[in-house]
């Protein structure tokens, strides 16, 4: 085997060959489900964007004069829709300098600037490798209620969907039935769960589940953590302890700790994400409760301001709410 060097991404980054066969029936389908899926999840924030645009002087048909004025309503209305006010700056600024009189004529045409734009700018922050899902353990990580436990049921069908076999693991052993929904998907999802007694220590927990993600040849380990303030340091350190237990214990799997994020809380979701990074090595975002919200800007905000990929985004209530995320897609079903 090849010996470990320096220069090999953390936390098992693998190059992807590129992609070279065209897909299956099966894939092509799964890739409706895609379009159809990301849609409903962008409803809300599509259709705040294009009723703001729709308001806007030169708007609302006939030619747009991209001036001051105009450059300073689609800052605000990039805002409104939370890409940040860094980001939408950034943003209005590329497609100020990139604009060309032709692609001008009309709104329509200033959308797709926008989203080409905004493309880019999330094609340029994204890391140039790719997350490899592949005899992994992963953590989920987040501040209460955001949807880590029903995001791993999410992950849980989305691996089980490319013929994976999955464990999960109940390491909230902190909030009361927390144990019992991990419990009750493993049950929907024929999953095997892996939980102790209320109370438990989740290293503990964690130590277990990978001892039987060995001993049943899973492919990926999957482990909810209780829901905590990033401002409560003791949990925090609590979970730098389970990602060492990790560490040690599954030195020979990739090992990944994925952030939640609730879409709907906006701007305070960019503390929380530095707060956990400082702890854990965080490997990227599922940002949850996309379809909540009108405020879907935030995985650009997310990506540029942190410098973390946003790998999926979940979309609904239900095991296959869930969607990965990709740049050019996202830009246009968000200003298509
Ligand atoms: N609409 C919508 N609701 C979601 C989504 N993800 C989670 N939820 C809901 O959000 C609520 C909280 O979800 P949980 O998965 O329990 O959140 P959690 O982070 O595990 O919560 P704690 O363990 O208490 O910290 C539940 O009612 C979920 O159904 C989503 O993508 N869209
Ligand atoms: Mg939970």
């Amino acid at each position: 085997m090849a010996q470990k060097t320096d220069s090999e991404p953390p936390s098992g980054l693998l190059e992807l060959a590129p992609e070279v066969r065209l897909p299956t029936r099966e894939e092509r389908e799964a890739e409706g489900g895609f379009w159809n899926k990301l849609k409903v999840g962008l409803r809300r924030t599509h259709g705040e964007l294009l009723e703001r645009l729709g308001t806007g002087a030169g708007f609302r048909g006939g030619p747009v004069t991209l001036d001051a004025a105009t450059l300073e309503f689609l800052e605000e209305v990039l805002i409104g829709a939370d890409l940040g006010v860094e980001t939408a700056l950034a943003l209005v600024e590329r497609v100020k300098k990139n604009a060309t009189r032709d692609q001008l004529a009309d709104a329509g045409r200033l959308r797709k600037l926008l989203a080409d734009e905004m493309a880019e700018l999330l094609d340029e922050t994204a890391p140039r490798r790719r997350l490899v899902w592949e005899h992994t353990v992963t953590l989920v990580v987040g501040v209460n209620g955001v949807g880590k436990t029903t995001s791993i049921a999410k992950l849980a069908r989305h691996f089980q969907g490319r013929g994976q076999r999955v464990m999960l693991a109940a390491a909230d052993t902190f909030r009361a039935a927390a144990v019992e929904q991990l419990a009750l998907w493993g049950e929907r999802l024929g999953v095997d769960v892996i939980r102790q007694g209320p109370g438990a220590d989740p290293a503990a927990v964690v130590y277990d589940s990978i001892q039987a993600a060995r001993a049943r040849q899973v492919d990926e380990l999957l482990i909810d953590t209780a829901g905590r303030l990033h401002t409560k340091d003791h949990l925090m350190a609590e979970l730098g302890k389970v990602r060492r237990v990790i560490d040690r214990e599954a030195a020979d799997w990739q090992r990944r700790t994925i952030l939640v994020l609730d879409a709907t809380t906006g701007q305070n979701a960019i503390a929380q994400a530095r707060t956990f990074s400082q702890v854990v090595p965080v490997d990227g975002v599922l940002l949850a409760k996309l379809d909540g919200t009108a405020k879907g800007g935030m995985a650009v905000a997310v990506a540029r301001e942190l410098e973390l990929p946003v790998l999926f985004l979940g979309v609904g209530e239900k095991a296959e709410d869930l969607v990965e995320f990709r740049p050019r897609e996202f830009a246009a079903a968000l200003l298509g």
